[in-house]
């Protein structure tokens, strides 16, 4: 067969070829070992120079343009078939991407967050503790000792364990205030440390009580500590909180841990203490617990109560959180209602 012949067939039978399985055929046929062009090349050798030259040139031109024509086939074949399958698979690439849902910080995180941000501008560190707690630090340690009838204030979750030890019975913990005996255990003074964390009480669940809550325990202990400094920071804490125009109101309260107790109160935010729905009329808005640290509880820790004075306090950042948002009932938190937490 003539070179030229050659050439005009193969390009003709590469038009027809539409698969990668018969591009291989068409390989073989023509650019393989028995392929004419390939017999046509071994056959110069027994031409006279001259014409093995021109022969030799132009059927080496030929498997050059062969090649470039099957790799061009290759190329085109594997496009059409990539097309094919994602038609198959009915995915129209014009179409605009899907934006990914993202998630959010649960509104108590953001609040903890929030009010731990504000005591660690103000010099406090920031710790946690354990939830299963013993009997030891969530009460005893804290003036509270057995029969006490202070342990009717935290209705407790008792947990029936084989351990006891000399920490007393395993509970879940009802408030953070243990924190404060393991911290002072195990630090000297002077100590600045807030403590956010889960508490659990056996009690019914309304619009403003639920059985799992968040606490903000705060612990300031150090030579010179007086009611002055308690009155600062927290007041500080309110402004930065609620706004700078915030007054506070401290009145009498009782915990065993804290000699005096107090009960602290912000003025509504709301209605700048004139009375309104949110602060029930009355103008203000509890925000949380604290006092004087009981000198009984620094002298379980090892502290002389006679050179180290300090304060402490305990908020529910829930409670916070449905202040500043106006949100009316605690449950709303822990329900999982997406509609309630998107809107935070
Ligand atoms: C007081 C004095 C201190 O020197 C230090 C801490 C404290 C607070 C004390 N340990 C305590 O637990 N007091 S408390 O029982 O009144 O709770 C404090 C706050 O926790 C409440 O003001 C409230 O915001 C929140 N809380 C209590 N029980 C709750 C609750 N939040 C939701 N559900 C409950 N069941």
């Amino acid at each position: 067969m003539e070179l030229d012949e050659i050439k005009q067939r193969a390009l003709a039978h590469l038009d027809d070829v539409s698969d990668l399985l018969a591009l291989e055929a068409w390989r073989v046929a023509y650019l393989g070992k028995k392929s004419p062009l390939s017999q046509a090349l071994r056959s110069l050798g027994s031409l006279p120079l001259e014409e093995r030259r021109r022969l030799g040139a132009q059927a080496n031109q030929i498997k050059e343009l062969l090649e470039k024509a099957l790799l061009e086939k290759e190329a085109a074949l594997k496009a059409a078939e990539v097309a094919q399958t994602l038609g198959q698979e009915g995915v129209d690439v014009t179409l605009p991407g899907r934006r990914p849902t993202l998630g959010r910080l649960h509104p108590t995180t953001q609040m903890v967050r929030a009010i731990c941000q504000v005591f660690v501008t103000l010099g406090f560190q920031v710790v946690e503790g354990p939830e299963v707690e013993w009997d030891y630090y969530n009460f005893e340690a804290l003036n509270i000792p057995p029969d006490h009838p202070a342990r009717d204030m935290w209705d407790t979750l008792w947990i029936d364990s084989p351990e006891r030890g000399d920490k007393g019975a395993m509970l879940l913990r009802t408030h953070t205030s243990p924190m404060q005996i393991r911290v002072m255990e195990r630090t000297r003074p002077p100590v600045r440390v807030v403590v956010p964390g889960k508490c659990y009480r056996y009690e019914a669940t309304d619009a403003t009580h639920e059985s799992m809550f968040y606490q903000i325990e705060g612990l300031a202990v150090d030579k010179g500590i007086t009611f002055a400094h308690l009155k600062g920071t927290i007041g500080e804490f309110a402004r930065r909180l609620f706004g700078g125009e915030r007054k506070i109101r401290f009145r009498c309260d009782y915990f065993p841990f804290v000699e005096p107790g107090v009960e602290v109160a912000v003025d509504c935010f709301a209605c700048n203490g004139a009375g309104c729905r949110l602060c029930g009329n009355t103008g203000w808005l509890e925000i949380m617990g604290a006092g004087m640290v009981h000198p009984g509880v620094l002298e379980q820790v090892g502290y002389d109560p006679k050179v180290y004075t300090g304060f402490a306090f305990g908020l529910g950042p829930e409670r916070v959180a449905m202040l500043r948002h106006g949100i009316d009932d605690i449950r709303l938190f822990y329900s999982n209602d997406l509609r309630f937490l998107r809107q935070f």
